[in-house]
């Protein structure tokens, strides 16, 4: 039985509001190990990861932190990495999605030792495709994408010693705030894209059929999830929040589709942000999604 390993990674270096770095204690008061160990799973919780606290700086060269944000990458990618080399189920409990330059590179530097084939899905409201010439903010949770595709840092944008993806290996699902440059980047890579429109007029089923078309069991299917996907009416704990997202059943119906297809090794749940959140519902929504991903299903089915 794969044991699922839960990394804790308290930081919200990558983004200006901050919060995220409270995400990880949330999960666990929301119950997260319970819930899935409910499920037959093994669970083990690695505790947090340590790094460098936020030190509320201006961006600096196109980038606010790059240095913590470098540190705490390098935690998570050890981590990850030595999770999967141990055959377990990494799920870094974020913290903001810049971490997932860490968790993600671990993953394809895992996938290319084995010749196995990687897909990310990337849940988000955000194309986090910009790099510190596009950038707005300079924030570095909105550039991970980027990094991952070899644009940014050479710190970031190398961590498993290259490029982590190629284009083809990354499907953005949610999408609906998208920075002017940000949409050429994405289009000039031909990344797939499944925004809120697409959402809205095929509906998630085909949408999640799309995604996961050539998925099978050689792949390694990473689920890289910022909480911003969904509707902050259902979701009010996320630090950017925009109108518009992923409704309750929507976001059920894709857990439920990604535990039919059986691929799940490594998953991010990240922007969880528990000082602007109402009682933890959004780290007990994140619970409640994690379990329908691990295969909590209401009835019965044939497969
Ligand atoms: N996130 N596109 C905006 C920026 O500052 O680059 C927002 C990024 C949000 C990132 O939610 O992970
Ligand atoms: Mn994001
Ligand atoms: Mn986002
Ligand atoms: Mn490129």
């Amino acid at each position: 039985m794969t044991t699922v390993t839960l990394i804790g990674a308290p930081t919200d270096v990558g983004a200006s509001v901050l919060g995220a770095s409270m995400g990880p204690d949330a999960l666990r008061i929301a119950g997260i190990a319970r819930a899935l160990r409910g499920l037959g799973l093994q669970v083990q919780d690695a505790g947090n990861l340590h790094g460098p606290g936020n030190p509320q700086a201006l961006p600096q060269d196109g980038f606010r932190h790059l240095d913590e944000v470098v540190h705490w990458n390098r935690a998570v990618f050890d981590a990850g990495a030595a999770a999967l080399a141990r055959g377990e189920l990494p799920l870094l409990m974020g913290g903001d999605h810049c971490l997932a330059i860490g968790s993600i590179s671990a993953v394809a530097a895992h996938c290319r030792a084995r010749g196995k084939r990687l897909k990310v899905l990337w849940f988000d409201a955000h194309a986090d495709a910009n790099t510190p010439e596009t950038s707005p903010s300079g924030n570095i949770h909105g550039m991970p994408v980027a990094c991952l595709l070899g644009h940014g840092p050479h710190a970031l944008s190398q961590l498993t010693g290259g490029t982590a993806l190629a284009a083809g290996e990354i499907a953005l699902i949610g999408v609906r705030s998208v920075d002017p440059v940000e949409k050429r980047f994405v289009a000039e890579h031909g990344i797939e894209v499944y925004d809120m429109r697409t959402i809205d007029e095929l509906g998630m089923r085909a949408v999640m059929q799309a995604a996961l078309e050539g998925v099978d069991g050689d792949t390694h299917l990473h689920v890289s999830f910022d909480m911003d996907a969904m509707d902050p009416s259902v979701a009010p704990g996320v630090g950017t929040d925009v109108r518009g997202g992923l409704t309750y059943r929507e976001t059920q119906l894709c857990m439920e589709m990604l535990a039919d297809c059986g691929c799940l090794a490594s998953a991010d749940l990240v922007e969880l942000n528990p000082a602007l959140d109402v009682r933890n519902q959004t780290a007990e929504l994140a619970v409640d999604l994690l379990e329908s991903l691990f295969g909590k299903s209401t009835l019965m089915r044939p497969r």
